[in-house]
This record gives C-alpha cells, sequence and structure tokens, in this order.
C-alpha cells in the first residue's frame, strides 16, 4: 500500500520539486499546472502535507533556508535535520547545544553545525522535531515550515506548511520526503535517518512495527548495517574499559524498597556516560558528579524501564530551587545541574524525596 502511493507521488513531486532543487533546470508551465491540479486531488492526508512542504520550499527556490532542530538537540533532530539540510544543500542550525547523548553521533556525520544562528540572515526555515518555541530559545521565527512528529505541536499555526504526524520520529517524515521527491538516500543521510529512528525509539525497544519497517528501508536504500548505526550511537563507547569499570567501583548503591539508586564521582566529561553505564547496569536511578571544590556537575538519568515515579527534571527543581534555569535542564529521564552545590548536602535531599 505504501510503496504504491509513493511511487504514485515521486514523478509528480520531482516536477514541482525540480527547479528548486537545481536551478539550472527549467520547468515549464504546464507542467506545472498539471503538477497543482494533479496536488490538489491527493487524497492522502500525509501526501497533501508533504506536497504543501514542498510547494513551499518551491516557491522559495533562490532564497536562503535554513534548517533548525531543537536545542539541546537529541538524535532525531540532529539526522532529521542533517537529512533535510542535506536535500536542500542548506545550513543545519540549533539554538545552543547539542545534547550529550547525540554528540558522538553529530560528530560522526561530520557537517558544520550553527549555533545560535541569525534568522535574519535567512528568507526562510524548515524548524524539524520541534514542538514549541520554548525548545528554540534566542530564535524569532518569522517565515518557517515544519516538519515533526510530537503529538502536539504549538508551532503549527504559525508555519507556511507543516508536515506533521504523530509517528516515532521525525526521521521516518523526512524519509518519507525524501521517497516523495525521488532523492536517494546516501550512506550518511542513512546513517542520520536511522540514528533518529534508534534514539527516539530507545534503541528500538520502543519501536512500533512501522519504524522498524522504515529502518529497514533506509537502511536498505543506503547500504548501510544496523550495526553501524548501533555502534555510532553506543553511548557508553567515548568511555574505554578501564574508565568504566573504575567508574562502576566507586559507585554507591543506595536500595529504596524495589528502587535501586546508584550515585558515582566521575570526571565532568564522562557524567553523561556513567550515568549511562549505572542504567546499563540496571539502575532505576543513576546519578554521577564531579565535585570541584564549591562548584558541582551532575546529571541524574532514570532508567526507560523503572516504575519509579520519580521525574529527574522535577527532582533536581526541588533540591536546586533558587537555580536559574541555564544550570538547570532535562525532562523526565535526564536532567543536568552546573553550578555551586556540595554533593553531600544534594544527595540528602534527593533521598529524602525518593
Ligand atoms: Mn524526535
Amino acid at each position: 500500500m505504501m510503496e504504491y502511493k509513493y511511487q504514485l507521488a515521486t514523478p509528480l513531486a520531482l516536477r514541482v520539486i525540480g527547479p528548486w532543487l537545481s536551478a539550472s533546470e527549467n520547468i515549464d508551465s504546464k507542467s506545472m499546472m498539471v503538477a497543482k491540479q494533479l496536488s490538489a486531488c491527493t487524497l492522502l492526508q500525509e501526501d497533501a502535507m508533504l506536497q504543501e512542504l514542498i510547494n513551499t520550499l518551491e516557491a522559495s527556490a533562490n532564497r536562503r533556508i535554513i534548517v533548525i532542530g531543537h536545542d539541546n538537540a537529541d538524535s532525531d533532530a540532529i539526522g532529521a535535520g542533517f537529512a533535510v539540510a542535506e536535500l536542500l544543500g542548506a545550513p543545519l542550525a540549533i539554538p545552543n547545544k547539542i545534547s550529550p547523548p547525540a554528540i558522538e553521533f553529530a560528530a560522526a556525520l561530520k557537517k558544520d553545525i550553527i549555533f545560535q544562528p541569525q534568522l535574519t540572515n535567512y528568507d526562510l526555515a524548515v524548524i524539524v522535531d520541534t514542538a514549541s518555541q520554548k525548545q528554540l530559545p534566542g530564535i524569532t521565527l518569522d517565515q518557517y515550515v515544519i516538519i515533526d512528529h510530537h503529538k502536539y505541536n504549538e508551532l503549527m499555526e504559525g508555519a507556511l506548511a507543516d508536515v506533521h504526524e504523530p509517528l516515532d520520529s521525525t526521521c521516518q517524515l523526512v524519509y518519507r520526503l525524501y521517497l516523495t521527491v525521488g532523492r536517494p538516500i546516501s550512506k550518511k543521510v542513512a546513517l542520520a535517518l536511522a540514528g533518529g529512528i534508534v534514539g527516539d525509539t530507545v534503541g528500538l525497544t520502543k519501536a512500533s512495527g512501522q519504524a522498524i519497517l522504515e529502518l529497514g528501508q533506509i537502511l536498505k536504500a543506503g547500504g548501510i548495517e544496523l550495526q553501524t548505526v548501533l555502534g555510532v550511537m553506543k553511548i557508553s563507547r567515548r568511555m574505554d574499559k578501564f574508565k568504566r569499570l573504575r567508574a562502576a567501583s566507586h559507585l554507591q548503591l543506595y536500595e529504596i524498597g524495589d528502587l535501586a539508586f546508584c550515585v558515582g564521582p566521575i570526571e565532568h566529561d564522562y557524567l553523561f556516560y556513567t550515568t549511562s553505564l549505572f542504567i546499563e547496569l540496571g539502575a532505576d536511578l543513576a546519578l554521577a558528579y564531579a565535585q570541584e571544590d564549591h562548584r558541582l556537575c551532575l546529571r541524574l538519568a532514570k532508567s526507560r524501564n523503572s516504575q519509579a515515579h520519580c521525574h529527574a527534571l522535577a527532582m533536581l527543581k526541588k533540591v536546586f530551587p533558587a537555580t536559574i534555569d541555564q544550570n538547570l535542564w532535562g525532562d523526565e529521564f535526564f536532567a543536568g545541574y552546573e553550578g555551586v552545590g556540595n554533593i553531600e548536602d544534594v544527595l540528602r535531599s534527593i533521598l529524602q524525596e525518593l
């Protein structure tokens, strides 16, 4: 069913998108008219959404386009952003930073990423994997389109066009965009899209059949293996065996009812990797910290498999109530703090909360 749908869409989309993808190629007004008529007849909602986006992009031919993923970018934002940027020959930007788990992955794609982009330098922004203005600190949107998979998206209202469907990942929507315009999937684009799917489905443990099917198609189209993607995504890859074992040997275990809470010191650069390591070992909740005099940097992670009724960010907000936002960030499963603090006090507060 899906295969058929895309085969149908490809020649049409190629005509519409042709002049925009390659400025040298001329399109006659007749075929454009036919394309528009056909486009108006599109019955499938997703095709219509994709087509509207393509039309908007086509109307922006020769204008300056920038692709932007949400702040604290994860592998879905990076992967989808990379693939769209490749498709458009546009730069990729992130408001402030890449999320630690996605740093290795972003580096493997070898594309320059612009931080704190100046939108006044561009005519159109393609926003990927982003559901609210809050995820775009410091960015004032004007002319933009959206490609996103979050169930609720606050940015759709002001967008010129949107491709929005509640799937497992934005990368699947970008894959469908590639199919619709008939652009081949290169090895790197396959890695980007597959990485986004693997990331947003927590290493495929939460993947729907549809996501796994599309992942398979992406791997096949790009001629890469899942093993390659997993290797690039492997979280504790950056820690060598001695660092991993040393971190494990310094961990303190708190058993609170059925809850396993692991705490350990580590150098600043390995905070995230250490919490991941503890979770991999079976912790429900993991805290890694670096204490340098009065300065404390820590990361708190919750296992996705845990039944623990705790919210990592909410927990840190209780522990550091007066902290300004920039020093404290995260979500239910992973949160970080950097600032003044003492690990003994912090640990006491957390244990009280648990
Ligand atoms: Mn996502």
